[in-house]
């Protein structure tokens, strides 16, 4: 019926009230069909470089990510604001199963947060390097040189907390799936630990365990499981950094074909 269906649909458009879609979709079955069409548009900004250009992008940027290292002692230096949240921002354009973009980012900076967490933090910690961990787990972490006291989460200018969102819930309630969280969360966070040390900042990909007083602390409902907390900050001057070596190109790739 040509007049239902065009009074119908403002509203079965992608973007038009969720809570409304169900209802709208009964009445015109064609509605849900429409908004499920995919809409293309020609790749936005896409670069070719030749392939002496990438040879040298490909080894500058390399370079760049070979000078990351994740650091435990910090400066508690002012790190302007807009700078974490443009590198936000690129976290964002990760990949994501079927686009749910599942991650949650809080930024602390309030010092009885981060008082907080720390404290929280390390009594997990205390029980884990007071026997929760096993033996082998203990000889694995001897060469990083951790232990229970976790200075950092309150030194640190910020920290990041970053949350997966198992699923979604629309404003009427209902639940929305989310696929493969686990590794769009992940990386989303690569993204974002690269984008920082592109500006200068380090981090540490710390992990409590288990992490739910984040939720607790910071307020995050229960679709949202703790990821990763992510101190950020300068590095403090004069620091050190465990003695590690990456492995080799030849030890973590191969190929099959030419
Ligand atoms: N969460 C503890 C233990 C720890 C575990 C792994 I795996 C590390 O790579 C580093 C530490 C801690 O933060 O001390």
């Amino acid at each position: 019926m040509p007049s239902t269906a065009s009074t119908a649909e403002p509203y079965c458009e992608r973007g038009s009230l969720l809570a409304l879609d169900s209802v709208v979709c009964l009445i015109c079955p064609l509605s849900r069909e429409r908004s499920m069409k995919p809409k293309y548009i020609p790749l936005p900004d896409y670069r070719k470089y030749s392939v002496e250009e990438m040879r040298r992008r490909a080894v500058g940027f390399r370079q760049e990510l070979q000078r990351r290292r994740t650091v435990r002692q910090f400066s508690s230096r002012h790190v302007p604001r807009e700078i974490i949240e443009e590198c936000l921002r690129t976290a964002g354009t990760a990949p994501s199963g079927a686009n749910k973009q599942p991650w949650h980012f809080v930024v602390v900076s309030d010092p009885e947060v981060k008082r907080r967490i720390r404290e929280a933090a390390e009594r997990e910690e205390r029980e884990f390097y007071g026997g929760r961990a096993p033996q082998d787990w203990l000889e694995a972490l001897a060469p990083l040189g951790t232990d229970q006291h976790k200075p950092f989460l309150e030194v640190a200018p910020y920290l990041i907390a970053i949350f997966a969102q198992s699923y979604d819930l629309t404003t009427a309630g209902a639940k929305v799936k989310h696929y493969y969280v686990q590794e769009s969360v992940g990386i989303a966070t690569g993204i974002l630990i690269t984008a920082l040390h592109h500006v200068g900042l380090a981090s540490l990909t710390h992990t409590p365990s288990p992490m739910r007083f984040l939720n607790e602390i910071l307020g995050r409902p229960d679709n949202e499981r703790p990821f990763i907390l992510l101190p950020i900050g300068y590095p403090l001057e004069g620091g050190k950094v465990p003695d590690l070596r990456r492995k080799t190109l030849d030890e973590v790739a191969v190929t099959v074909g030419e």
